[in-house]
């Protein structure tokens, strides 16, 4: 199972990811994506669905026609792992192609 980062490592790892905040009294990171429209920000989402059910780790999310709140956190860690991390990276990378 992914360990849960320590304080300190998460956020040196964290000032490396735009836009990405810790957030306030839980232990997960969020960030809100904005895209064109509806179809662009729903289409990002489908691609991200079929990345997260392949590494089995789901993001909390919400959707607003072209907004995006999106929040990071491993249940099983009760925290912040790499697999945040890993899929807070990948939906960066691929928010600019939407
Ligand atoms: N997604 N974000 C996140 N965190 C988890 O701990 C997690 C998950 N998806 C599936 C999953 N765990 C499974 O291991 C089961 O706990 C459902």
């Amino acid at each position: 199972m992914a360990k849960k980062l320590e304080s300190k490592e998460r956020n040196k790892i964290l000032k490396t990811l735009k836009d990405w905040k810790k957030t306030r009294g839980r232990d997960s990171i969020e960030k809100n994506f904005i895209f064109k429209d509806f179809t662009s920000a729903f289409s990002w989402m489908t691609r991200i669905a079929l990345i997260a059910e392949k590494m089995d780790h789901h993001p909390e999310w919400f959707n607003v026609y072209n907004k995006v709140n999106v929040t990071l956190s491993t249940h099983d860690a009760g925290g912040i792992t790499e697999l945040d991390i890993k899929l807070a990276k990948e939906m960066d990378k691929t928010a600019r192609k939407h």
